[in-house]
């Protein structure tokens, strides 16, 4: 008795209350919920200032990815054989999907798995690169310097709006490449470390059209133990997005 209660109490508008209590930041209504669902930013949305504003924090992570997971809910809605795949196996599936279909989830699912990565991969006091991560940066990139350096050029160089990608290999090798709209490195079965959002929505508000500007202050947010995390991951064959 006492377990159906519970469950109808988590079924009902507890069930929204609770969601609140534990995910302040977010805001999907019931009826747009499922199968994809919007990560909580792991920090405030100032915690990222001065480098990245707070209200540009709050508009992108509650507006602009918040539609990509409701766009991609949208679309697959009718599509049970896709609604029940993984957002990788999505990605790495897009000549298979139904035409009709192909292209807003190609755009939703990559701003999905885009920003997923990239909340995860910024935070306060990120440190730097240390053992495996950095023996790789030095090897594959040229060392920490020139990473930025030629990061900031690519992402600088994108047209129109895109991403700037580190990519991993199995074995643990990097590569620098760049992405246009919400494209991602997944969509060709590669795997990536982590990277930049280069759309103006990323950072017009404090920006404007310096976007060389913003490149360059974004490598105070980066948060080397989650990127560490994702490369280890990432040899071990875990790396999902
Ligand atoms: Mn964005």
């Amino acid at each position: 008795m006492l377990n159906i209660e519970r469950r109808d109490f988590l079924r009902g508008a507890g069930a929204a209350a609770l969601t609140t209590m534990i995910y302040p930041r977010v805001s999907v209504a019931a009826d747009e919920a499922g199968p994809f669902t919007l990560p909580p930013l792991p920090y405030d949305f100032a915690a990222l200032e001065p480098s990245i504003d707070a209200k540009t924090m709050e508009l992108h992570h509650d507006k602009h990815h918040a539609a990509y997971v409701k766009n991609l809910n949208a679309a697959v809605k009718d599509h049970s054989n896709v609604a029940s795949m993984k957002l990788e196996e999505i990605l790495t599936k897009l000549p298979e999907l139904p035409e009709d279909i192909r292209t807003v989830v190609r755009n939703n699912a990559g701003g999905h798995a885009n920003h997923s990565m990239f909340w995860q991969i910024m935070g306060k006091d990120g440190g730097a690169p240390e053992g495996e991560l950095k023996t790789a940066i030095d090897s594959d990139l040229g060392g920490l310097d020139k990473l930025k350096e030629d990061f900031n050029t690519k992402g600088g160089k994108v047209f129109g709006s895109g991403w700037v990608f580190v990519t991993v290999s199995p074995d643990g090798k990097l590569a620098l490449t760049t992405k246009p709209n919400q494209d991602t490195p997944i969509m060709e079965g590669g795997r990536v470390l982590f990277g930049n959002d280069v759309w103006e929505h990323a950072y017009y508000l404090k920006y404007q059209n310096r976007r060389p500007e913003y490149l360059k202050a974004w490598w105070d947010v980066v948060n080397w133990k989650a990127v560490a995390e994702r490369y280890a991951a990432a040899k071990s064959g875990k790396l999902a997005i």
